[in-house]
């Protein structure tokens, strides 16, 4: 399950700077409306259906969470932003910049202002040439048949000409570098939706914490103090184990590898669970296991205030949640912060996330991105 729709926009211009008018076409839409992440090369094509300049045309490959009405609300206003005027009867005319939205998903859709994928999509050149170049295996959900095929098949005969290269928005970030991004967070915080942002935008691959079924769970809410030792060694054998063999899939060093949670997590819960001298046993143990695990080349805390987090978990629903206070989100919070500090040889980023929506505010996630970017390469100690 993809946490984001992909989408596949075509963007053309015959007026004005066509190049300037795309790249800020494009750079619109990633900083307001969804983002970037496959930009074709520049085409320039004749005016096709009517008389006209010729057109500079390219194809993007973009990641969002709106659903396609709210998609092209927002390509309208970049339309609008690039100073597209649009003919009163609705025949084609020049224009700065026309966006429109080619696919969306797998999806077909037929209401009254959309019609995806897009009905002429498959008898132009201009659209086919640039969208191979961004998705190059994609399948018409409809005619069944891959970018190739339809260009062999398409009978618009006309000059699609390679023009240059464009630059790709996202190449101003480099989360990849980390290799292992490891991100921690508050109940709520977000830790998930923004590992799999991550891991979708920068072709990572995800870890996700598995919610195994702890056989101590249900005892532990009869009878706290008899079982929170058990409770903790059962979460703390499961996290070690997932964690283990979820890395082992991978190359630490070639592949890009983003998790939404880490091994502290145990350790953050016990200490607010076990009582004293459980927690003093239990943390020689848990030292042994950390020690043999591999270290995130950056690890991220996200911190969010206590009311946002209600806000989040209320949200989100999940009953077995409903109950949790803002005395014990706050004491987790200062568990992990005091952990932290307590830290060394670990590349930690605290990122403040309060009043920050990177779900829905393309601004706030970008943000985010250069926050995550911009934290220095762990040294050579940290990647032991
Ligand atoms: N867009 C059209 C009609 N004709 N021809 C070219 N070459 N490029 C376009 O983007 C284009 C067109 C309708 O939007
Ligand atoms: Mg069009
Ligand atoms: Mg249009």
């Amino acid at each position: 399950m993809k946490f984001q729709n992909s989408a596949i926009l075509s963007l053309g211009s015959n007026m004005g700077d066509r190049l300037q008018n795309l790249q800020q076409g494009i750079d619109y839409i990633h900083n307001h409306v969804a983002t970037v992440v496959n930009v074709s090369g520049i085409y320039e094509t004749p005016a096709l259906g009517f008389e006209g300049d010729a057109f500079y045309n390219c194809a993007l490959l973009v990641h969002t969470t709106k659903d396609p009405d709210a998609l092209l609300h927002g390509l309208f206003a970049a339309e609008a932003e690039g100073g597209r005027l649009r003919s009163a009867t609705g025949e084609y005319i020049s224009r700065t910049i026309d966006i429109d939205i080619i696919a969306f998903n797998d999806e077909v859709i037929n209401s009254e202002h959309l019609h995806i994928p897009h009905p002429r999509m498959q008898g132009r050149n201009f659209v086919l040439y640039p969208v191979r170049d961004v998705v190059p295996n994609w399948i018409h959900p409809v005619l069944n048949k891959n970018i190739n095929q339809l260009i062999a098949v398409s009978e618009d005969t006309s000059d699609c000409k390679w023009v240059m290269k464009l630059n790709a928005p996202l190449s101003g970030y480099s989360p990849e570098r980390f290799n292992y991004i490891a991100i921690e967070g508050n109940i709520g915080a977000g830790k998930t939706s923004l590992a799999s942002k991550i891991s979708e935008d920068f072709n990572g691959k995800l870890v996700p914490e598995r919610f195994a079924d702890n056989p101590f769970l249900p005892l532990f809410y009869e009878d706290q103090s008899r079982y929170a030792f058990s409770l903790e060694m059962s979460f703390l054998a499961d996290r070690y184990q997932q964690i283990t063999d979820d890395l082992a899939q991978f190359n630490l060093f070639s592949d890009f590898v983003v998790a939404d949670y880490h091994i502290f997590k145990s350790l953050i819960f016990s200490k607010v669970t076990l009582s004293e001298d459980e927690y003093r046993l239990y943390r020689r143990l848990f030292d042994i296991m950390y020690k043999e695990l591999p270290k995130p080349g950056l690890y991220v805390y996200l911190y969010q205030s206590t009311p946002r987090l209600l806000e989040h978990i209320k949200k989100r629903g999940r009953s077995y949640e409903q109950d949790i206070s803002a005395d014990y989100l706050e004491s987790i919070n200062r568990g992990y912060l005091d952990y932290i500090k307590s830290l060394q040889g670990l590349n930690v980023k605290v990122i403040d996330v309060t009043d920050r929506d990177f779900v829905n505010k393309q601004e706030d996630y970008l943000w985010l991105l250069g926050e995550i970017s911009s934290s220095p390469q762990p040294s050579p100690k940290e990647r032991e």
